[in-house]
């Protein structure tokens, strides 16, 4: 490969890694993607002797996305997962312990909005230790350890002084991308959970597939906009986060319920219990990955 499309497929790369143009261009000081988009639609159109991508440019993506000197003219192993909907792998600083037969993995991912580290064990006992400085989403995330029975350890500093919500989106993002690598193969589990959960007059259910797609059917009409001072527009945007990286189909249905927090509730431990359901090793399909394609892992 030649210097331009060494630097035109590190853009692409970036693009990837910070979610879609306009994200990269904040990320490198623009106010207005607009020149960015305008580059990749000529990139993508590949004209013959058309321009490349300038060492100006090379040196202000490198710099926005935290990359070494250089890092725009060499080749790079592709550390990220294929483009599904409009959220993707994000992570220049991802670092991954995973331990196989354990299933326990730390993810940890920093961007300029938030810096997270999730530590989960599929396999443990619903303990939950928080540090993220959202206290209702927290109360949930502890649904989700308690009900699901993994241990889950969410540490987060993020931008809270503007709002939560990248806390709340990032979170969803880092929990998929542990959960995801926590799976593994996916091997001998048993692949679909589902999961009702009342709590007074509310009730959820929640069906999940961990198909290695990102799918996500959200039908929750909260009574009131804000638990205390929680934003309830936040879960579908932390959800979607845990779908497009956990790579799972996952159906969310209040069926009913007057009291807001009752409705939450209902959804992240029936989240939790058909998590649980469908992470544990089915004894009958020992060795056996649960699908007729023989894989589950990549996205297919
Ligand atoms: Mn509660």
């Amino acid at each position: 490969m030649d210097k331009k499309a060494i630097r035109t497929e590190n853009f692409f790369r970036l693009i990837k890694e910070a979610g879609n143009v306009s994200k990269l261009s904040r990320a490198c000081g623009y106010t207005n993607p607009a020149s960015l988009h305008q580059l990749r639609a000529r990139l993508e159109k590949n004209e013959e002797g058309g321009r490349g991508i300038s060492s100006v440019l090379a040196t202000k993506l490198e710099q926005g996305m935290k990359k070494p000197n250089g890092w725009m003219d060499k080749r790079h192993r592709d550390e990220t997962q294929p483009a599904f909907g409009n959220k993707q792998t994000v992570d220049s600083t991802h670092s991954l312990a995973t331990n196989n037969s354990d299933r326990i993995v730390s993810v940890t991912r920093n961007t300029k909005e938030t810096q997270i580290t999730i530590t989960i064990n599929l396999d443990g006992s619903g303990q939950g230790r928080f540090d993220t400085g959202v206290p209702f989403l927290e109360h949930m995330l502890d649904q989700i350890a308690r009900h699901g029975m993994i241990d889950l350890d969410v540490t987060c500093k993020g931008d809270l002084h503007i709002d939560d919500h990248h806390t709340v989106e990032d979170i969803g993002i880092v929990f998929g991308q542990a959960l995801k690598q926590a799976l593994g193969d996916k091997m001998g589990v048993r692949r679909y959970g589902h999961s009702y959960v009342p709590l007074d007059e509310a009730l959820s259910r929640v069906v999940l597939d961990l198909s290695g797609r990102p799918g996500l059917v959200y039908n929750l009409a909260f009574s009131r906009a804000w638990i205390g001072k929680f934003d309830v527009d936040l879960f579908e945007e932390f959800f979607h986060g845990v779908v497009n990286h956990a790579m799972i189909t996952l159906h969310i249905d209040n069926l009913s319920g007057t009291n807001a927090h009752h409705q939450a509730e209902t959804v992240f431990k029936a989240f939790g219990r058909a998590l649980r359901m469908a992470v544990e090793f089915d004894e009958r399909m020992a060795g056996k990955i649960p699908s007729t394609k023989g894989l589950l892992s990549e996205s297919n």
